[in-house]
């Protein structure tokens, strides 16, 4: 069974935009990538003091349960050099799982959806661009409904060069 999911990737080390194109072609790996945003320069949230983050959302239609799709992103994680050095601060790439279908997870791993994705723009703004009628499965609000009410004030543009598509 292939479930639709949403990964959101990070970077704010080095060569930002590289780093997330690699972590999208690995991403192949773990499924058919549908559809990848465009990439976002993001002002940090939450850690103030670091570089600007590049930003994007992939759609992933995968064969993997949600810990096995956990496990895929912690090895491209791995793959490009993370470091976990400091929660919410620099890191080559970070890959969240936003939405898996229509799952409600809650475990000491694993969070579905992403606890902090109806409030971040630089989530739901690369997520509306892909998916703006997909429905979030707690508050049931579409994400552009919850783009349209987020309150969020850092600073999400688009980065200059578009993405390669995959
Ligand atoms: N985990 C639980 N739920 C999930 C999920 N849905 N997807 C667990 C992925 N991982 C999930 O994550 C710590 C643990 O969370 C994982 O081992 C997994 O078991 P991590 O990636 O090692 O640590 P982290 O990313 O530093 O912490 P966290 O809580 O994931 O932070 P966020 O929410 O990822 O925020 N500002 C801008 N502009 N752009 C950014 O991308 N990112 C962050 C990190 C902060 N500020 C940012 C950005
Ligand atoms: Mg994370």
């Amino acid at each position: 069974m292939l479930t639709t999911a949403y990964i959101g990737i990070g970077s704010n080390i080095g060569d930002k935009k590289a780093a997330c194109r690699r972590a999208i072609k690995l991403l192949g790996k773990a499924g058919r990538i549908v559809a990848a945003s465009s990439f976002y320069c993001t002002e940090p949230v939450g850690y103030p003091d670091q570089e600007e983050f590049v930003n994007a959302v992939v759609e992933l239609e995968t064969p993997l349960s949600p810990p096995a799709l956990l496990a895929q992103c912690h090895v491209i994680e791995d793959e490009l050099g993370r470091s976990r050095l400091v929660r919410w601060g620099p890191r080559t790439i970070d890959l969240d799982i936003l939405l898996y279908g229509e799952a409600v997870l809650n475990d000491a791993e694993l969070t579905i959806p992403h606890p902090l994705m109806s409030a971040r723009a630089f989530v739901l703004i690369p997520l509306a661009e892909i998916a703006d009628e997909a429905v979030h499965p707690v508050c049931k609000e579409t994400i552009a409904q919850l783009l349209h009410n987020l309150h969020d004030v850092h600073r999400v543009t688009l980065c200059d060069s578009p993405v390669d598509q995959p």
